[in-house]
């Protein structure tokens, strides 16, 4: 049988420049263009795009000069045989989303929110895809008792409401993180992600993008939390990463903490078909030690264990699998999993 091909996507940040809570850059910041080029030099597809990577001014601009902007970012993609995978919406980074934009205490900043994001929506329509992702950053608490929950998922879903009705046609995957930049975060888990799509205007146009790194921080497993959207039809992005554990988000290299649970997402995301539905996206970051030349290995290095993984997926010996689950000797499928991976 012939196999989709997979198809990857990256973001400008995960060509960052080392800062970390306790030191500055450490690199040079790369031009967009380079960007594209790094993209193409590694064989990606799509690029991820927060609104302001794509129209850095979008909130002084009025809306005609927003479509033209990022015309002509869509121009310079399609010049270099690249799409547009997504737009989100970059609340988090703004004076006015210091207290989260959606749940704000702060009726000014509640409204901004919505605003930008609505402009976000225009930026995505313009750069010729449908989908926005929305990481609700920091729409949760430090502090418990500063925000009412219930009234936080009423904000919500307000917000996706006001970005479906900006466009008939786009849809919205919420990425889900447990915590940090917050303590905890409104929308921990796909589980909620997926309760509140159903309860927005249009639920069929909210679904998910799910990090493997953001699945680790609630402790659950990645691979489980895509089976639970795929069932449902609702896996519209993925963020490939790896993380070490319960501490700060790392954006590891794809497997470099947990190759099993690697492996697990990709036979998860194989045997779904997900290759013709969605792109392959990876979180990633360079590590703060990189000098600037060298600082897109990890990228390099996730794909290159992505594509080795659909290899082992697709040379799974399935029917001996079989054939242990049918005994009900797990044992055995423990065994012949670790073999596999290590022959
Ligand atoms: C944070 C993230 C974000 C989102 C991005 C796209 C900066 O942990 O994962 O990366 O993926 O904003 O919405
Ligand atoms: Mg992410």
């Amino acid at each position: 049988m012939a196999h989709a091909e997979y198809r990857f996507s990256v973001g400008p940040w995960n060509l960052g420049r080392g800062a970390d809570p306790f030191g500055p850059p450490v690199r040079p910041a790369v031009p967009f263009a380079d960007v594209l080029r790094t993209a193409v030099d590694l064989g990606f597809h799509a690029i991820q795009f927060h609104d302001d990577d794509a129209v850095p001014d979008l909130e002084t601009m009025t809306p005609a000069q927003i479509t033209k902007a990022a015309e002509s970012m869509r121009k310079m993609l399609a010049d270099m045989g690249l799409v547009a995978e997504f737009v989100a919406a970059r609340l988090w980074e703004h004076p006015h989303g210091v207290d989260g934009g959606y749940t704000s205490n702060d009726p000014a900043a509640r409204k901004w929110a919505i605003d930008r994001s609505k402009r976000a929506v225009d930026v995505a329509m313009a750069l010729g895809t449908e989908l926005m992702v929305m990481w609700p950053a920091r729409e949760g608490t430090g502090v418990r008792e500063s925000k009412d929950p219930v009234e936080a998922s009423r904000q919500l879903i307000a917000a996706i409401d006001a970005m479906l009705s900006a466009s008939p046609k786009v849809r919205i995957a919420i990425e889900p993180k447990p915590n940090e930049p917050v303590d905890t975060a409104f929308l921990p888990t796909i589980g909620h992600a997926l309760a509140l799509g159903t309860r927005c205007a249009d639920p069929a146009r909210v679904g998910v993008l799910i990090e493997s790194a953001h699945a680790i921080l609630a402790g659950l497993d990645p691979s489980d939390e895509m089976g639970f959207a795929l069932a449902a039809g609702k896996l519209w992005g993925v963020h490939l990463n790896d993380q070490n554990g319960l501490k700060y988000d790392q954006d590891k290299v794809f497997g470099a903490a947990n190759l099993r649970g690697a492996f697990d997402q990709v036979r998860v995301l194989e045997r779904a078909g997900y290759a013709s539905t969605g792109y392959v996206g990876f979180d990633v970051k360079a590590q703060r030690t990189q000098p600037a030349e060298k600082a897109a290995a990890h990228l390099a290095t996730s794909k290159a264990v992505f594509l080795k993984l659909v290899e082992k997926v697709r040379t799974f010996p399935e029917s001996v699998a079989a054939q242990c689950i049918a005994a009900r000797d797990y044992e055995a499928l423990e065994r012949l999993v670790l073999e596999h991976l290590l022959g």
